[in-house]
């Protein structure tokens, strides 16, 4: 397809022109994810150069790599009518705390264009679930579109269970944005675009994001950025042939992040249970070996001395 046919359905997207109508949904989510600096920012810019018939502007603030994660809140743009991109707070490090926020902001729990902090436990996550009541999104069909790049090389283990979680939240296999695609060997692309697919992963398109000191429009780029674009929001349509509901879709997603706080919390009680046991043990040991000293000690001093 063309890209000017594509950009035209981009632009024209209506949920009211989906099989069975809107089923009760009124906006589209393009909501990317993934670690910070890999390039979510770049990607909501390119994907407005693309859209807007203008000169490239940094509508997302892009990250200065020296000095660290750039965008710490969870920032909406308008790309079409009935279309926003969701630009997520990034996580650094990946662990359970920063992967539970990555959840809460894909589930939708989050109020937008507000800063994003990370929960420190359990019951900071089940507050945040319980907040969201005030915010009317149940209304918001979630896409979720995970940014990875290439430069960093293979994948770790815990994105496998993001993805697969990713979809459980949101019902659509997550597509998968590799930015500097086209900066490494492509066999090593290749075995990126392979390792995403075997994780349970949709779409994979590898491309090189227009920044601001490289914004010269290509052909080749506006195509990858508007296909990519194209596909997600017919993969809605798709998915909108079957009979949703929104409100029953927020709660299973609700009940989704409850049991994962919920596991995570005994998780963590059971870790700290592990580790008083051990450091129980720990204790015990040294007292034996404190007292098997002092035994040896006092045998050695009566084998000098022997009682006469
Ligand atoms: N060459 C090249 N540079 C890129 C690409 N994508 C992003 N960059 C650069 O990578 C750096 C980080 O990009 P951002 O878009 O700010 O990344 P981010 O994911 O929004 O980062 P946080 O907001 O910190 O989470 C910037 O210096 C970008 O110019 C790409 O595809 N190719
Ligand atoms: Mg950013």
């Amino acid at each position: 397809m063309e890209p000017e046919q594509m950009k035209e359905y981009i632009k024209d997207f209506s949920l009211d022109n989906c099989p069975l109508g809107n089923q009760g949904y009124t906006r589209v989510l393009l909501q990317l994810f993934g670690y910070a600096g890999h390039g979510k920012s770049s990607f909501i810019n390119s994907c407005k150069y693309v859209m807007d018939d203008a000169e490239y502007a940094e509508y997302a603030k892009v990250a200065d790599s020296i000095k660290g994660p750039e965008t710490l809140m969870r920032n909406s743009y308008l790309l079409a009518n009935n279309v926003t991109l969701v630009d997520n707070r990034g996580a650094a490090k990946m662990d359970k705390m920063e992967i539970g926020e990555i959840y809460l902001q894909l589930g939708n729990f989050l109020p937008l264009d507000s800063p994003v902090v990370w929960q420190t436990n359990f019951s900071d996550m089940m507050n945040k679930v319980l907040a969201s009541e005030k915010q009317e999104c149940a209304t918001d069909f979630i896409v979720p579109i995970f940014v990875y790049s290439a430069k960093a090389g293979m994948l770790d283990a815990e994105i496998g269970e993001i993805i697969s979680c990713a979809k459980k939240i949101t019902g659509l296999e997550p597509t998968v944005v590799v930015t500097h695609g086209l900066s490494i060997p492509a066999a090593e692309l290749n075995k990126i675009k392979d390792k995403f697919r075997d994780m349970g992963a949709g779409s994979v398109y590898p491309l090189e994001n227009y920044t601001q000191e490289d914004n010269m429009k290509t052909r080749g780029k506006h195509k990858v950025i508007l296909r990519c674009l194209y596909k997600s929001l017919k993969n809605v349509e798709f998915r909108m042939k079957d009979k949703l509901d929104p409100i029953q879709e927020r709660i299973e997603r609700k009940g989704f992040l409850i049991t994962y706080a919920h596991e995570r919390g005994v998780k963590e009680a059971r870790d700290r249970g592990i580790l008083e046991e051990r450091e129980r043990a720990i204790q015990e040991a040294r007292q034996k070996a404190i007292q098997e000293a002092r035994a040896k000690q006092e045998k050695a001093k009566k084998s000098k001395c022997p009682i006469s």
